[in-house]
């Protein structure tokens, strides 16, 4: 059977003939490559690949098919064409970096459709209280997701390319990495898990025959649109769906082309899919940073933390201690896989190749090191631009020249930080979730190990959140089952959704709240298992809280890199140094423990205050939480945790 191959640069199509034996299938698809760039068409593809992207695009029907290489030159031109149809626009004070403006419906991954998909509603989400709203993920059945893909995937990729990204989640080639094939007809998406992801041929050839997690992804607008594209940014939001298939190792997106919803890499496979995967083969995949911290006597250890969002978990991963002599290094900003090894210790990889950090906040103040790293290979998406070419948001006031001149992301020229809309409400230069999607590598404090195929040893896991009242700084579970409660107890302040209502302290356990990829019962009875493991090393576990205010109102602690002083307790507790004490909720340092040397006077005795009314009241809200969301897949182990923090708090 002979096929038409035809080879063509991204707009002009001159076109080669060659012939080849082929499957069938491929018949009815143009095979696309560039000059200077991949040649690979689909029938180098190991057949298990070859049958995913073909029945993919039999389904999509794509014009053509285009199989990534990951090269330079292939970034370049697909950035090009992106440029010429109007995708992105060149931030021209800097090298490589780019700026996509996206259609104002599209700026956010979108919980409310992104769904679960498995043989029991149990599976995917813990049984709530009658007449209770389940937080904890939202289940889809078999029989509505077929009915949803219906109604989506036929022919979506219309009068599109297809691009076919293979993609190594962590180091390639590291036992503690997993490899996926993308496809996706967004040449956005392409150019962002080049940045994101290990991407390209050599992903192929460790992945030989072996498993990959199927990722399909649409913007969901067959070419002609019937309107044109918003800001040349098509998507689909009424019909937007992300939805996972544990079973099958598999996820369909279709109608966002923002962050997590078509970066499939991050949270989909990352999180829901990998956290799946892990629980089962006995390891875990977390929303936490990892950094290596080595104290002036050189000695180095590696801490994984979780923290919601709007706690400044990028910020932590690329601080800049301000203890003399001591050095932190980064080794990821919002992903963990850890998995035992021969010894009994936790290894961590962060299966991430580049930093998708939210913009605005982000200064020389704040993150210098984030600011460092993206000066050059970055894609910025919803910020706002100088009249210099030069990238702009919240947070920048003190560190921009005078006389700029700012285009806001929603393209309101000669913004101003007064202008108003028509309807009197603030208009902001860059969208508050605008990020940057930059390269690793490119950080100056990243850790020399961060691409180690074998991961970095684990000595301490930190669960933190932004609580006003009643947290202490710092404290210590009292065994591993504990810090498991800790963990799943876990709130945080953030902004209600309605204007005008303020701030809430919601439940966010393990941060993991929207990224679980399976029953959060079955989740904790995973967690308390690692205890199990033969010979098991365990980390300790910590609870942190930078944010905790005074009676005015004014943060207690300083925050950033004093955040040092914290860590520097946590390594010499690690260490087993006699610097604790016993509090009804875990373990505090001792008086004087913590390094207050050169620091602006703070209040101790404020930071570590435990008001009995403020813990009995947090016992009823972690209780409230667990009854109506967890309820009967409540593991006793953690309900007699709950039981016994109640009655210590009671004797307060
Ligand atoms: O868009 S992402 O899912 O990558 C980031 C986030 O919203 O947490
Ligand atoms: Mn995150």
């Amino acid at each position: 059977m002979s096929v038409v191959l035809v080879i063509s640069s991204l707009r002009r199509s001159t076109s080669v003939v060659k012939s080849f034996n082929s499957f069938q299938k491929l018949r009815r698809f143009t095979v696309t490559t560039h000059p200077a760039m991949s040649s690979m068409t689909v029938n180098d593809l190991r057949p298990h690949v070859k049958e995913y992207v073909l029945e993919k695009a039999e389904l999509c029907k794509p014009d053509s098919i285009y199989i990534c290489d990951g090269s330079e030159e292939e970034e370049q031109q697909l950035l090009k064409l992106m440029e010429e149809e109007g995708m992105i626009k060149r931030l021209t004070k800097y090298e490589n970096c780019w700026l996509a403006k996206t259609d104002p419906k599209d700026v956010a991954r979108v919980e409310s459709k992104t769904v679960i998909c498995t043989p029991n509603k149990r599976d995917t989400i813990p049984i709530v209280k009658e007449d209770v709203k389940g937080t904890l993920g939202q289940w889809r059945s078999q029989n509505e997701l077929q009915q949803d893909f219906r109604e989506r995937f036929p022919a979506c990729m219309k009068g599109r390319k297809m691009y076919v990204i293979p993609f190594s989640m962590g180091p390639v080639g590291s036992p503690l990495s997993k490899i996926g094939i993308q496809v996706t007809d967004s040449p956005y998406v392409v150019a962002s898990m080049r940045v994101m992801t290990r991407m390209g041929g050599k992903v192929l050839d460790t992945l030989g025959d072996g498993e990959f997690v199927k990722c399909l992804h649409s913007v969901g607008q067959p070419l002609p649109m019937e309107k044109p594209p918003v800001n040349n940014w098509p998507c689909n939001p009424a019909k937007t769906l992300i939805a996972h298939i544990p079973d099958q190792r598999e996820i369909c997106s279709f109608g966002s082309g923002y962050g997590g919803n078509s970066l499939l890499g991050k949270k989909c496979f990352a999180l829901r899919i990998a956290s799946r995967i892990a629980k089962d083969e006995g390891w875990l995949a977390e929303h936490m940073l990892i950094l290596g911290i080595t104290n002036p006597e050189g000695q180095k250890k590696y801490i994984a933390a979780a923290f919601p969002s709007a706690c400044g978990k990028t910020n932590l991963a690329m601080m800049n201690p301000t203890l003399p002599g001591w050095k932190v290094e980064c080794v990821g900003d919002d992903i963990a896989w850890m998995k035992f090894d021969s010894e009994g210790k936790l290894r961590a990889i962060n299966p991430e190749a580049g930093f998708f950090g939210v913009a605005p906040g982000t200064s020389m103040k704040t993150n210098p090191n984030a600011m460092l790293t993206i000066q050059k290979n970055t894609i910025f998406t919803n910020v706002a631009e100088t009249s210099e070419g030069g990238f702009w948001w919240e947070g920048l006031e003190d560190e921009t020249p005078s006389g700029l001149t700012y285009t806001s992301w929603l393209d309101h020229k000669n913004w101003h930080k007064d202008m108003l809309t028509d309807t009197g409400k603030k208009i902001l230069a860059a969208h508050p979730n605008s990020r940057f999607c930059t390269p690793a590598s490119q950080c100056p404090t990243m850790d020399p190990a961060w691409e180690s195929s074998e991961g970095v040893p684990i000595d301490a896991i930190v669960f933190g959140g932004r609580r006003p009242e009643g947290v202490p700084l710092v404290y210590e579970s009292f065994d591993w089952k504990h810090g498991v409660f800790v963990g799943a107890a876990m709130r945080s302040e953030s902004t209600a959704a309605a204007e005008h209502v303020g701030k809430v302290i919601m439940h966010d356990p393990f941060a993991m709240r929207p990224f679980f990829g399976y029953n959060f019962g079955d989740y904790l009875g995973h967690w308390l298992s690692m205890e199990n493991h033969q010979g098991a090393k365990l980390p300790k576990i910590f609870h942190v809280n930078w944010f905790r205010k005074s009676s005015e109102g004014k943060f207690l602690w300083p925050g950033f890199g004093e955040n040092s002083r914290v860590l520097d307790w946590i390594c010499r507790r690690v260490d087993g140094e006699d610097n604790s004490k016993k509090t009804p909720i875990g373990l505090v340092p001792t008086k004087g423990s913590i390094n207050t040397d050169n620091l602006e006077p703070v209040d101790m005795d404020a930071i570590f205050d435990l008001p009995k009314e403020f813990w009995e009241k947090e016992v009823q809200s972690i209780r409230t939480y667990f009854d109506e969301q967890v309820n009967r897949d409540l593991p006793e182990e953690i309900a007699n945790q709950l039981n016994a923090l109640e009655e210590r708090v009671r004797n307060m």
